[in-house]
């Protein structure tokens, strides 16, 4: 049975460790990794592993990037530092790499994914009191039912998962929920006068990778002109190259007014993040009024400049276009009665297991260990697919190998 697979004793002295004295905030799979390249990772025992989750996709350019790492460590040896209190000289190029990078006028810096979140809905509430006129603490923020922007109180307070959400409110107020993917409802909820904003993920990571029908970006896009409210894309999870293009976005060529990153804009060696937008809106916030102590630091600035030059280089949105391509088409043909689904976007992927075990996602992952490929199943049934975008055509058949030989050794 694969829940009794062999842990060695040596993997299990650090899960008791963590058991012991970390929270239990996580259910990981088993395996300890204390070394990364490239598409591998490997374990405390010197197994080497696919990685199929590449750091919930902050790992795009591949782990422990050369580039990236030689950046980090010549900045490191440099200034690391300085706070918002002074300034820094890798900040203001870093800004003007970004926005060129994007098209917008002014970036604000932050760490962490949901940081850059709450700037968001900052800026789209300051926009809505300050530019559109709406009425003093009306403002209204549109989300989507499956969301998952982060883990603050205010982000999760529009959060339709449960397990998120359970005793810790009281919540934040100024949010509607409707339903992913259903411009009817988009328009409907806009007849409000008080929406300021439209926050969404343009390809829903949490909820299973939820890939919206073609043009839903395009009809967010013409109802956000047409209402005068803000697109704002969270693009943490499926920006910088993932899914196939630099944003996801661009496959439909619209700009949204505020463009939310993360994960990736560090390749994965340290929280990195950033809110884009063009002056009208970014211009609301006056000195004081936001900011964060790491938020723009020199070591920061060093390694995003790098990890998106990198993405460019190195063609990494065509390559998640068509390795994403022959992976779902590789997983298709393998014709198990175990997938009921494969879908996806470039190399952000996902399947839904069909079985009478109700852990049979779960213990598919551990099947997938054994056989060297990590990857983590969410809401119970689907299995996120993501590997890093340096992944090459000969790996990628390797892994559907895995799949394969995995799935056949489930009972
Ligand atoms: C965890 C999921 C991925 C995100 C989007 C904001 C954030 C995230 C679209 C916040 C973060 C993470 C966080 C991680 C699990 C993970 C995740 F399974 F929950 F959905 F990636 F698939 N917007 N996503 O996906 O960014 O503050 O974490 O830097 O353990 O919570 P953060």
């Amino acid at each position: 049975m694969p829940s009794t697979l062999a842990i060695t004793a040596n993997t299990t002295h650090y899960l008791e460790l963590e058991e012991k004295y970390g929270a239990h905030n996580y259910h990981p799979l088993p395996v300890v990794l204390n070394r990364g390249e490239g598409v591998f990772l490997y374990d405390v025992d010197g197994k080497r592993y696919y990685d199929f989750l590449s750091g919930y996709s902050a790992v795009n350019q591949g782990h422990c990037h050369p580039k990236i790492i030689e950046a980090l460590i010549k900045q490191a040896q440099q200034l690391t530092l300085t706070s918002r209190a002074f300034h820094n000289n890798l900040l203001g190029e870093y800004e003007q790499y970004i926005t060129a990078f994007f098209g917008y006028e002014k970036v604000l810096p932050m760490n962490s994914g949901v940081e850059a979140v709450e700037t968001a809905i900052k800026l789209s509430r300051k926009w809505a009191y300050e530019v559109k006129g709406i009425a003093a603490e009306q403002a209204k923020i549109i989300v989507c039912d499956g969301n998952f922007h982060g883990r603050t109180i205010s982000v999760i307070s529009f959060s339709a998962d449960p397990a998120a959400k359970k005793n810790y409110g009281p919540f934040t107020a100024g949010f509607e929920m409707i339903a992913f993917n259903d411009l009817v409802a988009l328009e409907k909820a806009f007849q409000d006068k008080h929406v300021a904003a439209f926050l969404f993920e343009p390809i829903q990571g949490e909820a299973g990778v939820v890939v919206p029908d073609a043009g839903y970006f395009k009809g967010v896009r013409d109802l956000c002109n047409e209402y005068h409210v803000l697109m704002v894309a969270d693009e943490i999870q499926c920006g910088l190259a993932r899914t196939g293009k630099m944003l996801a976005c661009d496959h439909e060529q619209v700009r949204p007014d505020i463009l939310i990153l993360g994960k990736a804009l560090s390749g994965g060696v340290l929280p990195v993040s950033a809110v884009l937008c063009d002056d009208d809106i970014m211009m609301t916030i006056k000195p004081g009024e936001h900011g964060s102590t790491y938020g723009g630091n020199p070591l920061a600035c060093a390694v995003a400049i790098t990890a998106l030059q990198i993405l460019k280089d190195e063609n990494m949105a065509a390559n998640a276009e068509a390795m994403g391509i022959l992976l779902r088409n590789e997983i298709t043909k393998l014709n198990s009665p175990f997938i009921s689904e494969v879908r996806g976007m470039g190399l952000l992927n996902a399947i839904v297991i069909k079985h009478s075990n109700p852990d049979a996602a779960w213990e598919l992952c551990l099947l997938l260990k054994e056989n060297g490929l990590l990857a983590k199943p969410t809401h119970g049934d689907k299995i996120r697919f993501a590997p890093p975008l340096i992944i090459n055509k000969e790996q990628i058949m390797a892994c559907v190998g895995i799949i394969n030989t995995s799935l056949k050794q489930l009972v």
